[in-house]
């Protein structure tokens, strides 16, 4: 046998073994994208569901935090709207949108000035706000200082995705 280069076994074999091995590799990709949220879609989800967290991020913790922030007695603190706060746009503290959804029913998907959204047909948003602590908050604090904003966008096709943040009662 020839040891200074290859013979035409040796690369018949060779090229045998890149092809099946390419093959191998573009099924997986194939997998992946046969499995996975259409992208344009994925973008969309991911569009409404920030917006309304940048827009329940930027209240305040509870309804009796100071404006400006501040610590109040947990003893305090609440979720759900207050008396009066029927619409969106009365909101003004993160667990009064607990149970709030737009792009169900006759509520089409706003943004935070009450301006509906075109380009998310079939979407739809609900936000959940609950007492609980994040997994690497600090031991030793009640979860009761610790609200989970969770928003939750529905696909046109069915698929879900959540976005979720924690705001702390400092
Ligand atoms: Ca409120
Ligand atoms: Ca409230």
């Amino acid at each position: 046998m020839n040891s200074k280069g290859f013979t035409l076994m040796e690369t018949i074999i060779s090229i045998i073994i890149v092809a099946v091995a390419v093959v191998g590799i573009l099924s997986v990709i194939y997998n992946v994208t046969q499995k996975g949220i259409d992208p344009v879609m994925e973008l969309k989800a991911c569009e409404l569901g920030q917006a309304m967290l940048d827009e329940i991020m930027l209240k305040r913790w509870d309804e009796d935090t100071p404006l400006g922030g501040g610590h109040i007695d947990v003893s305090l603190a609440n979720i759900g709207t207050e008396t009066g706060e029927t619409n969106r746009e009365d909101f003004d503290d993160v667990d009064d949108y607990d149970g709030y959804s737009d792009g169900t029913g006759s509520e089409p998907l706003k943004d935070e000035a009450g301006n509906t959204l075109t380009g998310f047909t079939g979407f739809s948003r609900s936000v959940t706000v609950s007492f609980e602590k994040p997994a690497d908050a600090p031991a030793g604090i009640d979860s009761k200082n610790y609200k989970k904003i969770t928003v939750k966008v529905t696909l046109p096709t069915g698929e879900e995705l959540s976005f979720v943040s924690y705001k702390t009662n400092i």
